[in-house]
């Protein structure tokens, strides 16, 4: 199989940490794009992806698959451990309501405060920019914060007892702050503490020192 993708970037790297989990690396082939350079948005690759974004899993047979939860849903379902979607049907659904909640109150959240009120990826690609909306993105996003700090202020991990995507949605989330230097509160020390151990983790330790700094005129 083949992942389209950017080494650097918040939601190629969610894909990374699930290949790392599960020892997956050796099966991909990587096909990097040209983000700054708009590679994204040219008809080639929206007949890939008609969202025009990263990453974009494409399968022997020609199946393409893009969002990172349904990535991660089908690398999952390849084999047992370990398990990053869930084994039960209260933990799947709680892993994936978690995962949701990341993406829109953090993550995605980030992402449009980057696009919209920072010169995000340049002139080729921010052809509209409206920064009110990204700094009010960007106030949603640390209201997400803190919102991730109480949550694992009760548990050890964002959907339970066990390490799962909606952590790695999370810590994408986490790394895209730390791109556009958007700081985690210095209150949200669950937060925090739970970062840390978690970039404790071989699959994570590398995707937060950025390789390449995606957003350098953030
Ligand atoms: N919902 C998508 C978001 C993907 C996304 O926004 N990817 C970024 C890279 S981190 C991208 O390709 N951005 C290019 C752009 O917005 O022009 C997912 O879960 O994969």
């Amino acid at each position: 199989m083949k992942i389209y993708d950017r080494p650097g970037f918040p939601n190629p790297a969610r894909i990374r940490i699930v290949l790392a989990e599960k020892q997956l690396e050796s099966r991909v082939e990587f096909i990097p794009i040209d983000l700054i350079g708009a590679e994204h948005k040219s008809p080639a690759f929206l007949q890939k992806n008609p969202s025009g974004v990263l990453p974009v899993l494409e399968l022997d047979d020609g199946t393409l698959i893009s969002e990172s939860t349904a990535i991660t849903e089908y690398l999952d379902a390849l084999d047992g451990a370990p398990t990053l979607t869930g084994r039960t049907p209260r933990e799947k659904g709680m892993i994936h309501m978690m995962s949701k909640r990341a993406e829109l109150e953090l993550l995605d959240a980030v992402s449009v405060y980057f696009h919209h009120a920072t010169p995000g990826l340049g002139p080729d690609v921010e052809i509209y920019q409206n920064a009110e909306w990204g700094f009010r993105q960007r106030d949603k996003a640390l209201k997400g914060m803190h919102y991730f700090d109480g949550i694992l202020r009760t548990r050890p991990f964002v959907a339970g007892e066990v390490f799962s995507m909606a952590d790695i949605t999370v810590i994408g989330g986490l790394i895209f702050a730390g791109i556009v230097k958007l700081p985690l509160p210095a209150e949200c020390d669950a937060l925090q503490a739970w970062y840390a151990r978690m970039q404790e983790r071989p699959s994570v330790r590398n995707r937060v020192t950025m390789s390449e700094p995606a957003a350098a005129s953030a």
